[in-house]
């Protein structure tokens, strides 16, 4: 069998591609690569490695944090601060951002990320995963704000997740396509195993946590009706149900065999647009998806041209096959 190409040698050959990617921004995808490697042996050893359970605080969203939640915040900070290619990251776990020390070199890159997505599967041994997002950091301010980080997913110059399941595996986007590497526990390294990812255009299976559907709105709920209905409905066909309530989990299956993805906003907190982050969640995955062919809105308007006002704002999400993505859209806009 032939040998398979090493995230390295991807990631070398795009910088060597008309300098798709600069040294610097390979370097962080490099080491970014090894932090999620660490996560995924500590989330490995589980009960083992004594990171389940609670660590009795809370985080800026006012949730619960896992053990796991803090080792792995802590395994990207650690990982990412030396190195010389970031000015400062941004964490679901950080109330503010994180400037790198004066003590190392500045670098040109703004890195967000969810250390670890999908936290409450942690202790039932579901798949969980990190998100993360590279931005540039703006030209001409001396020192990095927090404003500095408020740019549309648009802007976005790398982004991706490892989902640490039956396999650990790393998905990537530099704006060229969508790229799958398994983590090859024998070499230690991530090998390409599937690269221009595609979602289908069409799907017979969506994914939304169904107990909140008195919460929804009427768009929300006349689209899942209809896929209910099945073969007898307006659709003319019968839908399937997947639920993981890990985004990276259920983003995985949809990358790898088409789908629909919602956390609508719904009427259990009026006021908040959605439930999922949308500059280290949504952000990443809609770029993730729209690389793959696929579409991403917030129901109303391209998740990728929405301008954050805040660092931790949260925001509606349809993601996936693109005539799916775009009909539930319609649902909203007909309105
Ligand atoms: P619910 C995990 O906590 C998360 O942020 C996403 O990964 C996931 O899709 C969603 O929340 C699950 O939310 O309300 O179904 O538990």
């Amino acid at each position: 069998m032939a040998s398979r190409i090493s995230l390295t040698r991807f990631l070398v050959e795009q910088q060597r591609v008309d300098g798709h990617i600069p040294s610097q921004l390979r370097l962080l995808l490099e080491v970014v690569a090894r932090a999620c490697k660490s996560i995924s042996q500590a989330v490995n050893k589980g009960a083992l490695g004594g990171v389940l359970g609670s660590a009795d605080s809370e985080n800026v969203q006012g949730e619960v944090q896992k053990k796991l939640d803090i080792i792995a915040n802590e395994v990207l900070i650690e990982a990412n601060e030396w190195g010389g290619h970031l000015a400062a990251m941004a964490s679901e776990e950080m109330d503010s951002i994180y400037l790198v020390p004066n003590r190392y070199p500045q670098g040109e890159y703004l890195l967000l990320f969810d250390p670890l997505d999908g936290s409450s599967n942690i202790d039932v041994n579901v798949s969980i995963g990190t998100i993360f997002s590279v931005l540039k950091k703006p030209e001409g301010s001396p020192g990095v704000t927090e404003q500095d980080f408020l740019q549309a997913g648009a802007q976005q110059v790398a982004a991706g997740y490892c989902v640490y399941g039956p396999q650990t595996t790393l998905v990537l986007t530099v704006g060229d396509g969508v790229s799958m590497f398994t983590l090859d526990r024998e070499q230690g390294s991530f090998v390409l195993t599937q690269e221009n990812v595609r979602i289908p255009a069409d799907t017979k299976e969506f994914a939304i946590n169904m107990s909140n559907m008195r919460h929804w709105d009427e768009p929300v709920k006349r689209y899942i009706d209809e896929c209910l209905q099945g073969k007898e409905g307006p659709r003319g066909k019968d839908f399937n149900m997947r639920w993981i309530a890990s985004m990276v989990a259920d983003v995985h299956r949809i990358l790898t065999r088409g789908g629909v993805f919602m956390y609508p906003w719904d009427k259990r907190e009026p006021n908040k647009p959605g439930k999922l982050r949308l500059m280290y969640e949504a952000n990443p995955m809609s770029w993730l998806v729209e690389q793959a062919g696929g579409a991403a809105t917030n129901g109303r308007q391209r998740i990728l041209d929405i301008q954050p006002s805040q660092l931790h704002e949260r925001v509606s999400v349809i993601l996936g096959s693109k005539n799916e993505v775009d009909r539930i859209t319609s649902y909203h806009t007909a309105l």
